[in-house]
C-alpha cells in the first residue's frame, strides 16, 4: 500500500490555501462598507478597494454535522477615516458552537461579544491564539501596515449570521489616535 500525498497544501507562512476543496472570496469595500462609521468617507473611496479576502477548506458540504472547516482570512491594511480595515464580523447560526483563530502575520485586534452585546477585544499577533467560544460574535481589525493573517476553524455545521451585526453593530471601534490604535465607543 502506498502513502497517499494530501491533495491540499497550507503555506505556513502566508496562510494560503490551495488543491482540492479549497476556495478563494474577496471582500470588497463595496461588500462591507455598511460596517464602517464614516459612511460619507466610505461613499467617496473606491468600491473595487479589496478589504478582505478569505481562503477556505470546505472538505464536507455545508451544514454537515461533525464535520470542521478550515480558513485563512487576509486583511489588507488600510482605513476608513480614522476605521481600521476589518472584516464583516459574525455571530453563528448555531450559536453553541466555536471556532480557533490563530496570527499568523501582521498584528491587529479581534473583537468578540457575548448575546447581551457586551464587548472585550484580544491583541492578535504571530502565534496568538484565540478560542472563541459559542454565542460570541467575532470580527478582525488589521490595526498594522501590512497584511494581518490569521488562522481559522469552526464547525460544518455553525453557519453564519450577519444579520444581527448589521442590525447593531459591535459597541466598539477600533480607530487610530496620534497613529494609535485605541477603542472607542460606537456612538452609532
Ligand atoms: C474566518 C472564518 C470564516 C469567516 C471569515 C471572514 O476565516 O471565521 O467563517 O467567513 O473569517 O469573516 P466574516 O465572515 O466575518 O467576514
Ligand atoms: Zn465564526
Amino acid at each position: 500500500m502506498e502513502i497517499k500525498k494530501s491533495l491540499t497544501t497550507y503555506d505556513l507562512k502566508t496562510g494560503t490555501l490551495s488543491g482540492e476543496e479549497t476556495s478563494h472570496a474577496a471582500k470588497r469595500l463595496s461588500d462591507v462598507a455598511g460596517i464602517f462609521g464614516d459612511q460619507a468617507v466610505a461613499a467617496a473611496m473606491d468600491p473595487n478597494t479589496i478589504v478582505y479576502e478569505v481562503d477556505s477548506h470546505m472538505a464536507v458540504q455545508e451544514g454537515t454535522p461533525g464535520g470542521l472547516f478550515f480558513g485563512t482570512s487576509r486583511i489588507h491594511p488600510g482605513k476608513v477615516g480614522n476605521e481600521y480595515f476589518m472584516t464583516k464580523g459574525h455571530f453563528h447560526s448555531r450559536r453553541e458552537t466555536a471556532e480557533y483563530y490563530w496570527g499568523i502575520s501582521g498584528t491587529g485586534v479581534l473583537l468578540l461579544m457575548d448575546e447581551t452585546g457586551n464587548a472585550w477585544s484580544e491583541q492578535v499577533e504571530p502565534g496568538s491564539l484565540h478560542y472563541i467560544g459559542g454565542h460570541i460574535a467575532h470580527r478582525l481589525v488589521n490595526t498594522g501596515e501590512e497584511d494581518l493573517i490569521v488562522g481559522a476553524c469552526w464547525p460544518s455545521d455553525a453557519g453564519h449570521d450577519y444579520g444581527s451585526i448589521e442590525r447593531s453593530g459591535f459597541p466598539i471601534r477600533v480607530v487610530c489616535r496620534d497613529g494609535k490604535a485605541v477603542l472607542e465607543e460606537n456612538k452609532a
